[in-house]
Parts: structure tokens; C-alpha cells; sequence
């Protein structure tokens, strides 16, 4: 159900004049500012009152909440793959979640919504946290030229990108496929399967590390943290963490100041709230919550300077802004950061059961919010079921871009839920867990796929959610998923688990996309 608070004057007007001078409107900016690991109750967006949230308050005051949002993987490769190109991630072999030194996850025959943001005329550009892989090949690249192909061969005119997660090496910044700062005597070499003798590791050399690892985390040390993976030189390319939410953040900016006269479109991965979780020094100790509170604070601050150049550059009214996450939180993820010991009463995942990598709700439901000034009606808030996956579709429709035959197979054009213009939401939903376990939402309902694996993880305790038998939960009156009403409601399983087959038979394999048109 869609509520509004207040009809701006503005917007009256607003059709008023465009009745009475008919001219083609100018299309919008769009910027996607995809979190990393942020769950439904981690931010303020709907009166949190134990994490502090000032910008992303604001975003959602001037804008509109989309309170039954999912991501379509419980994890950052597949989700990022579903929301990029617009098929299910379980369609495809090798979208789980990438290695750093990963080929490309989405192959350049593939059509992108980068792809369909040029094919309107816009110039794009990706800053972040990358994870879908660079490359022809698993461990091809070479780091120390030009790492091709890359972000420009699937549609994106700039790139400043790391290359898969905070807790992944290479270590470095990549902008446009070469790596920042790198000194050619001191090549980069990285490795997934053997460490380089004479490297320190965090395994056999825990004395010079600045955090410990909980769980893995190991292998090459960076910046005083040990990571997974292995990697050697390119000692003045390493990030230093504590830097890369200004990093990341400068770098967004300078391509909006860049592109100001418009359209652009920006995909923003930060890197916040990942771990390894090392806030700047302007956030550590701030949140009262540890490290991973501290980088909720980091996040916030990020958001609000892309609002905050927005506003300056005067073009916050020709701006859609989305703000979510590629998956449901997780507290303690690989690194002794006391996140759970000083977690008091926040509850990241909000009133749903599970965490990332889980079938349960917290692991696919995420925040999402949606700011276009002028045009989506302020503090308004619409539980219809909204996927990510649609957002390639919808921005399509809101653009007047391309979407070929065989491209984005699995979205769908829900442009009037995107801007809060009601319209009710896609019919059905399907999310996967980390073991690409399947459960479908429609109407309020949750089917669950029969699956072997496990339920909990044995060693970190982390709550998969998968069982041998379906399940059917009522998410209406039971959101936290206590209940399996399978027996009760077998004729509504039924009826989703044949949906989830249909959707499973459909447009199972991706084609090639159609010739990009030259910008
Ligand atoms: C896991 C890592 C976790 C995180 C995750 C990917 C260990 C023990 N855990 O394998 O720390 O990196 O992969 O997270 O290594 S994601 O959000 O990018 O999908
Ligand atoms: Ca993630």
C-alpha cells in the first residue's frame, strides 16, 4: 500500500505547465548507490533510533521508502550480477561469490544496463566495490597493464573500481582497467592458490597484524590486515582502509561534476559497511557500536556528499537517487571487530529472521530508497514487492533506452513503484541463498525450495535456513518467518512452487545482445 504524506504544490504546478507547453522532458540522472552488507534495521530510514543515519533520513524525507525491497541473491556477486544485467543469477554458472582475481562474471556479449543507459545517450560511469570479476580468465589479468576486457567492453565510459571486496586482494584502486599508482619496478603479482615465499601472511605472521581474522582472513597482509588471496609488490598502489570511503566518494563526485550538463548515470558500490570494517578516523569510536557502527556512520557520510554535490552542482531536481544494499547484514564476518559483543539493542536485520547468505527474509530484504526532487512525492513509503532486479527495466522505461531482445530477461518494467506512482509491485519475486537455494515471495506468501544443505553454518553459526522439506511462511502476519504453514496452506504452496518452476522454465538462457549503439 502506498502512502503519502504531503502533495507538494510544486508538483501541480509542475503538470500544469507541462500541459500547457508541450516539450519533450529532459530525462533524469540516475545514480544507484548500491551499500555493501547493510541490512533492513541497520540504517535510519524509517525512525531508527539506535544508529544515527542523518543523510540517509534526509534522503528518505525528500523522498520515497520502498519497505518490501529485495535484492536477488543473499550475497554481493550474484546480487550485483541480477541488478547489472537483469537475469537471475541462477541462470548462469560462475555467479557466486567472485575471487579477486575472478574473470569477468558478466561476459562482454552480455547486454548491461550500462549498455542500455549509453544506448539512450547517457554517459556511465561505475565507482566502488566491483566483485564481478575483470578479465578474460580466473587469474589472467594482467594487473600490472591494461586488465581487458573490463568495465568499458560492458558498457561503462569511466570506471574507478576495487576490484572484488574489502577483505579480497588486489588491494588496489582500478580506473579504467589500469591500476592507480602503480610503480612498473615494483609489479603486482596475485595468486588465489599458493602464498609468495618471503610474503607475511596472517596466518604465520599474526604479530604484525592490526586486526585479527575470526574466521579465514588469513592469507597476504595489506595495510596491516590480512585478506584472501595472495598478493606481492605494487607496495604504493595498496589502499590504506581507512581511506577509501573519501576515496571512492571523491571519485563519484568529480564523475558528477564531470557530467553535470547531463544525463549520466553512476553506479556507486561503497564499500562500507564490509568488512574488513576500518572507518576514518572521523568515524572510529563515533557510532558507540564498534567498527561496524562506525562504517554505518562512514556510509551515511557518503550518501550525503553525493546529495550535498548534487545540491551544489543544481541538479538535484533532474537527479533519481536509489540507495540499497546487495545483501542482508552480517555482524561478525571474518574479523575480530567486536561487532557483536557491542551490538546492544540495534538489530541489523530489522524484524526478519536470518542474515546474509540466508534464505530468510533479512537476507534478501533490504533498505531502498528513492529521491528525485520535484517529481516523487517527499516522505512517501510503498510496501508493494519490489526486486533490484527490475531496476534495469524500469530505468529502461524511465530513460527511453534499449532493451534488445533477450536483454535483462528477468526484469521488469515496475517504473511507476520506483517513483512511488503506486501500481503494485511485481507479482512474484525469486531470492537465492548463498548455497543458490531458491525461495519465491507473491502475494504476502514465501515458498520455500526443498534443499540438503545445510541449515546452519557448523562453524560460524550462520543461519542458511535451508531444509529438506518446503516450506511456506506468512509474511504478512509473520515476517519473522516463525511459522511453517505449509500444512495448513498446501493449496497456496502449490500454486508458488509452480510459479517458481515457470519462472525457473522461462528464459533460461541468456542471448547475445544486440549491437550497442556508438555513443
Ligand atoms: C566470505 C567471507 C566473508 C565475505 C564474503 C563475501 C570468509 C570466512 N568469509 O567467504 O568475509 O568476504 O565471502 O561477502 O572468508 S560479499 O558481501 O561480498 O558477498
Ligand atoms: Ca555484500
Amino acid at each position: 500500500m502506498r502512502t503519502n504524506t504531503v502533495i507538494p504544490a510544486f508538483l501541480t504546478l509542475g503538470a500544469v505547465a507541462c500541459s500547457s507547453q508541450p516539450e519533450k522532458a529532459k530525462t533524469p540522472n540516475v545514480i544507484v548507490i548500491l551499500a555493501d552488507d547493510v541490512g533492513y534495521g541497520d540504517l535510519d530510514w524509517n525512525g531508527s533510533e539506535t544508529v544515527r543515519t542523518p543523510h540517509v533520513a534526509r534522503m528518505a524525507a525528500e523522498g520515497l521508502r520502498l519497505t518490501n525491497a529485495h535484492t536477488v541473491a543473499a550475497t554481493s556477486t550474484p546480487a550485483r550480477y541480477g541488478l547489472l544485467t537483469g537475469q537471475y543469477p541462477w541462470r548462469r554458472e560462475g555467479t557466486g561469490i567472485a575471487a579477486g582475481n575472478a574473470g569477468m562474471v558478466i561476459r562482454p556479449e552480455q547486454y548491461t544496463m550500462a549498455d542500455m543507459f549509453r544506448s539512450a545517450g547517457y554517459a556511465t560511469g561505475a565507482v566502488g566495490k566491483w566483485h564481478l570479476g575483470l578479465g578474460d580468465t580466473t587469474g589472467s589479468q594482467d594487473w600490472n597493464g591494461r586488465i581487458a576486457p573490463g568495465l568499458e567492453d560492458i558498457g561503462f565510459d569511466y570506471s574507478y573500481i576495487m576490484a572484488a571486496t574489502g577483505d579480497r586482494v588486489p588491494c588496489v584502486y582500478i580506473e579504467n582497467q589500469r591500476v592507480v599508482g602503480l610503480d612498473p619496478a615494483d609489479p603486482i603479482e596475485v595468486s588465489y592458490t599458493a602464498p609468495f615465499p618471503g610474503e607475511p601472511t596472517g596466518k604465520d605472521n599474526p604479530e604484525l597484524l592490526r586486526i585479527r581474522p575470526s574466521m579465514g582472513h588469513d592469507q597476504s597482509i595489506v595495510d596491516g590486515i590480512s585478506r584472501i588471496g595472495y598478493m606481492k609488490g605494487g607496495m604504493a598502489a595498496r589502499w590504506h582502509d581507512e581511506e577509501i570511503a573519501d576515496r571512492i566518494t571523491d571519485k563519484a563526485c568529480e564523475f558528477i561534476e564531470r557530467n553535470s550538463s547531463g544525463p549520466f548515470f553512476l553506479y556507486f558500490g561503497t564499500n562500507d559497511i564490509h568488512v574488513p570494517r576500518v572507518p576514518h578516523e572521523r568515524f572510529a569510536g563515533r557510532s558507540g557500536m564498534g567498527p561496524r557502527g562506525d562504517a554505518i556512520l562512514s556510509l551515511d557520510y557518503s550518501v550525503g556528499r553525493i546529495l550535498s554535490v548534487l545540491d551544489s552542482l543544481g541538479i538535484a531536481d533532474n537527479t533519481l537517487v536509489i540507495l540499497s544494499s546487495d545483501n542482508g547484514p552480517i555482524v561478525d564476518d571474518g574479523y575480530e571487530d567486536r561487532a557483536e559483543e557491542l551490538l546492544g539493542d540495534h538489530k541489523p536485520w530489522g524484524p526478519f529472521l536470518g542474515t546474509k547468505y540466508s534464505i530468510y527474509e533479512a537476507g534478501t530484504r533490504v533498505p531502498m530508497v528513492v529521491r528525485w526532487k520535484g517529481r516523487i512525492v517527499p516522505g512517501s513509503s510503498d510496501d508493494a514487492l519490489f526486486s533490484q532486479i527490475d531496476l534495469f527495466a524500469s530505468l529502461a522505461s524511465l530513460c527511453g533506452g534499449t532493451v534488445g531482445p533477450g536483454a535483462a530477461p528477468d526484469s521488469r518494467d515496475c517504473l511507476s513503484v520506483l517513483l512511488g506512482e503506486g501500481g503494485g509491485g511485481r507479482s512474484s519475486a525469486v531470492v537465492m541463498n548463498l548455497q543458490e537455494n531458491l525461495a519465491i515471495i507473491s502475494d504476502g506468501w514465501k515458498y520455500v525450495a526443498p534443499s540438503d544443505d545445510p541449515y546452519t553454518d557448523s562453524w560460524s553459526g550462520y543461519l542458511y535456513g535451508n531444509r529438506p522439506e518446503a516450506r511456506l511462511f506468512d509474511l504478512r502476519n509473520d515476517p519473522a518467518e516463525q511459522h511453517d504453514v505449509m500444512a495448513r496452506h498446501p493449496e497456496i504452496a502449490e500454486r508458488l512452487r509452480r510459479e517458481l518452476e515457470a519462472v525457473k522454465a522461462d528464459g533460461g538462457v541468456w542471448r547475445e545482445r544486440r549491437s550497442v549503439p556508438e555513443k
